[in-house]
């Protein structure tokens, strides 16, 4: 059984992007995982302007997400990043096998920092080396992420090999990506191009996991289509916004892409296909949204279930960091 790992920003708002290509695979990862690790990164929103005195409200809205996705406490290992200090002393230890150059060429850091207008923070262009730390002191194997992640994942798998060429083999391990099949880049569905992003989206072509059901009709009722007369509703890369559409409906069902294909064959036109992935998309929602209201309106529940988390999490990345410190020669004889 494989050591799963993976992180998630904490935002209010996560949405159908996070939910389809990152949260439906936690849920899946508990019966496989051995264990299960999933982490809120908070020490991560620090890279970025952000309000402190609004973080650990913010922390408490994505365990409460999770939570309600089905992430059980029994059967996984969740936890906030800030409460396991072994994190930001790997991540240090770590810049010793990172290549500068590397760092400057990540897209999430060319993008984040083309966006500030005052200060690009240090953390910013470091963002991948900590989230290296999170995922190596577990020693995980497979690591759950969209596709936008997968550049990380790859300079993580860098980081790891370089430590232990330098420093001692079998030392760390080297993990691979898990990217879903499909739904790994689900679309803006206003700029059909763009992925739905917390950040770079547009608020109409966002759909957010605790939008209103009329919200969410409504959003993917006004879904950017294409032009094609008469419809075609087939998937292809001439046809971002269809695909996108196709895509979340074979993935809030379950279902394979083709059977939706098949299903849609006899449509009248992309009005039926926006008003079924609208109702589906609702109906999945709905439980998910009824359980979080329960579970975020008790923070100490949700602060118990994070402290919890943490102590197992501490209890495993404390032994890869007396092995790292070890091997690096850092702090007395052990
Ligand atoms: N559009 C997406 N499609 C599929 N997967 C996605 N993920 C993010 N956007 C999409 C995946 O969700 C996981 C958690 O992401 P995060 O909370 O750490 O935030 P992020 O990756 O920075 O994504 P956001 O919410 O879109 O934020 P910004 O706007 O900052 O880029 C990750 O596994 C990610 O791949």
């Amino acid at each position: 059984m494989a050591v799963i790992f993976s992180g998630i920003q904490p935002t209010g708002r996560k949405h159908l992007g996070n939910y389809i290509g990152a949260i439906t695979q936690y849920v899946a990862g508990q019966d496989r995982g051995d264990p299960a690790i999933y982490c809120i990164v908070d020490l991560h929103a620090t890279t970025v302007p952000y309000a402190p005195a609004e973080l650990r409200e913010r922390v408490h809205d994505t365990t409460a997400v999770l939570l309600a996705a089905g992430l059980d406490p029994e059967r996984c290992i969740l936890f906030r990043q800030g409460d396991v200090r072994e994190h930001t002393e790997l991540c240090w230890l770590l810049t010793s096998v990172s290549a500068l150059g590397e760092l400057n060429r990540m897209h999430q850091f060319r993008d984040k920092s083309a966006a500030q207008r005052e200060l690009i923070s240090a953390g910013l262009l470091l963002y991948p080396v900590l989230q290296a730390a999170d995922v190596l002191a577990y020693r995980a194997h497979e690591v759950p992420i969209g596709e936008d992640q997968r550049e990380h994942l790859e300079l993580m798998r860098n980081i790891a090999e370089r430590f232990n060429a330098r420093f001692g083999e079998n030392t760390l391990v080297v993990p691979e990506h898990r990217i879903p099949a499909v739904g790994a880049r689900i679309r803006d569905l206003q700029e059909p191009e763009r992925k739905m992003s917390t950040t770079a989206g547009t608020e109409q072509g966002t759909v957010y996991l605790l939008d209103e059901p009329d919200a969410i009709r409504r959003k993917f009722k006004r879904a950017v289509t294409d032009s094609d007369d008469p419809p075609v509703l087939r998937r292809g890369d001439d046809k971002p916004g269809v695909t996108n559409l196709i895509d979340i409906l074979a993935s809030v069902r379950g279902v394979s892409p083709q059977s939706v294909e098949q299903e849609l064959a006899g449509a009248r036109g992309y009005g039926d296909l926006k008003v079924a992935v609208g109702e589906a998309v609702v109906e999945a929602l709905g439980p998910l949204q009824e359980r979080y209201r329960a579970l975020r309106e008790d923070e100490s529940a949700l602060e118990d279930a994070l402290a919890q988390g943490a102590s197992k999490a501490r209890a495993i990345a404390a032994r890869t960091l007396a092995d790292v410190r070890a091997v690096m020669g850092i702090g007395a004889v052990p």
